[in-house]
Formats: C-alpha cells, sequence, structure tokens
C-alpha cells in the first residue's frame, strides 16, 4: 500500500534555496576545516597519526557529500559567507596548534565542532530533502566517532588538561552561542528551530564533558559561558 506524505516544506522555492545556498556552506566550510584539522591534529599527535589521518579523509568525503547535497537542489553555495561564519573558530584552532595546545585543539574540533555538527545533523534529518537525509545520515554515524577519539584522549589525560579545557572552553564556547544566532533564520527556512539545536549541542557537549571526568558542576558552570549573550 502507498502512503501519501504531505510535507510543508518546499525544497525549491526560492526562500528555501537562497537560505540553503548559506547553510549548505557552513557544513561544506565546516567540513573542510574539520579534515585540515584533523591532519594538523596528526602532526602535533604522532601515536595517532593514522587514526586522525583516516577521520581527516572521513571528512573529506563528507565535504564532497554535502557539495552533491546542494548541487542536487541546484543551490551554489556562499563560501565567501562560511569562511567568514567560522573564521574566529578557525584562528583559534590555529593559534593554538601554532603553539602546540594539543588541548585546545581538540577541544575545538572534537568536542565543540563535532557535537554542533552531530546536533545540526540530527535536528536537519527529519527535515531534508531525501538525497541530503541518505547522506546526512551517513555522515552523523562518522561524527560520534570523531568526537569519541577527543573524549578518549581527553580522558586519558584529564588531570593534565584539566585548566586548559576550562580556559579553552571559556574562549570558545561563546563563539558557537553567536554562530547559532547567526544561522537562526536560515535553519528556521530549512525547518531547523534553534531552540532544538540548542538543545541538543548541550546535551552533546554535556555528555562529552561528563565522559572526559568533569563532574555535574564543573559542566553546569562551563556550558554556561557566554551563554547570557545568546
Ligand atoms: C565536522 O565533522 C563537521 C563540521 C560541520 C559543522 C557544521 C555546523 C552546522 C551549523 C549549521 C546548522 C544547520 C545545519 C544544517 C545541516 C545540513
Ligand atoms: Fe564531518
Ligand atoms: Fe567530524
Amino acid at each position: 500500500m502507498q502512503q501519501l506524505e504531505i510535507s510543508p516544506i518546499d525544497f525549491q522555492s526560492e526562500a528555501y534555496k537562497d537560505a540553503y545556498s548559506r547553510i549548505n556552506a557552513i557544513v561544506i566550510e565546516g567540513e573542510l576545516e574539520a579534515n585540515q584539522n584533523y591532519q594538523t591534529l596528526a602532526e602535533l599527535l604522532p601515536d595517532d597519526q593514522e587514526q586522525l589521518l583516516s577521520l581527516a579523509k572521513m571528512e573529506n568525503r563528507h565535504m564532497k557529500g554535502f557539495q552533491a547535497c546542494g548541487r542536487n537542489l541546484n543551490v551554489t553555495p556562499d563560501m565567501d559567507f562560511a569562511r567568514r561564519f567560522f573564521a574566529d573558530l578557525h584562528r583559534n584552532f590555529q593559534e593554538a596548534a601554532a603553539a602546540g595546545r594539543i588541548v585546545t585543539c581538540l577541544l575545538i574540533q572534537s568536542l565543540i565542532i563535532e557535537c554542533f555538527a552531530i546536533s545540526a545533523y540530527n535536528i536537519y534529518i527529519p527535515v531534508a530533502d531525501d538525497f541530503a537525509r541518505k547522506i546526512t545520515e551517513g555522515v552523523v554515524k562518522d561524527e560520534y566517532t570523531h568526537l569519541n577519539f577527543g573524549e578518549e584522549w581527553l580522558k586519558a589525560n584529564f588531570e593534565a588538561s584539566k585548566a586548559e579545557l576550562e580556559e579553552a572552553n571559556k574562549q570558545n564556547l561563546p563563539l558557537v552561542w553567536r554562530m547559532l544566532n547567526e544561522v537562526e533564520a536560515d535553519a528556521k527556512v530549512l525547518g531547523m528551530e534553534k531552540e532544538a539545536l540548542v538543545e541538543d549541542f548541550m546535551i552533546s557537549y554535556g555528555e562529552a564533558l561528563s565522559n572526559i571526568g568533569f563532574s555535574a558542576r564543573d559542566i553546569m558552570r562551563m556550558s554556561a559561558h557566554g551563554l547570557a549573550a545568546a
């Protein structure tokens, strides 16, 4: 028996395609930078080089998948917008890498960016077009393994990393709230609510901090950084 699916989203409307040109670009740029960040981490962590290079390769596949999603909807991603969107987080990662601050690099890429991606992709999947949904479902599975890499490394080095993690969280978490505000209007056009994104992010990020070894009290304090401004 065939079932009729009534979708309120018109994937070919000008409004949808306009919003998609920015969201799609953000995701493509995010995957590209993630690819570069894992290559950098592979240099900083020679013991884990092989694994990190394999994560970098996965990010490259993700980028290609999302480029195909844009093409499928006849949308040209606004890459200039996306580079500006990531500029602060990108600069913080590069400065940390140049100074050999591995803990900060892992917090930015494997915790913050991966949790941001996981929440965005999970919220996107139910409202995506069929083509993009299949791609995104495959991608989000990989992102959990990337988050897990960061969690495991930071857990194994928790006492030595704690102070740097707190400082890196303080510097970078406010950027996430600002970025969420910047995508709020476009995300809504795609059927994604900011409240759902924030909630999902908080859950993933809080769980990650807990797995690494932070107490519930630490997590509350750390997650609230910069939130007041959001
Ligand atoms: C690392 O593996 C991935 C980095 C990507 C970061 C993406 C952040 C996305 C925020 C934008 C919210 C809308 C998502 C729409 C999903 C296609
Ligand atoms: Fe990815
Ligand atoms: Fe990832």
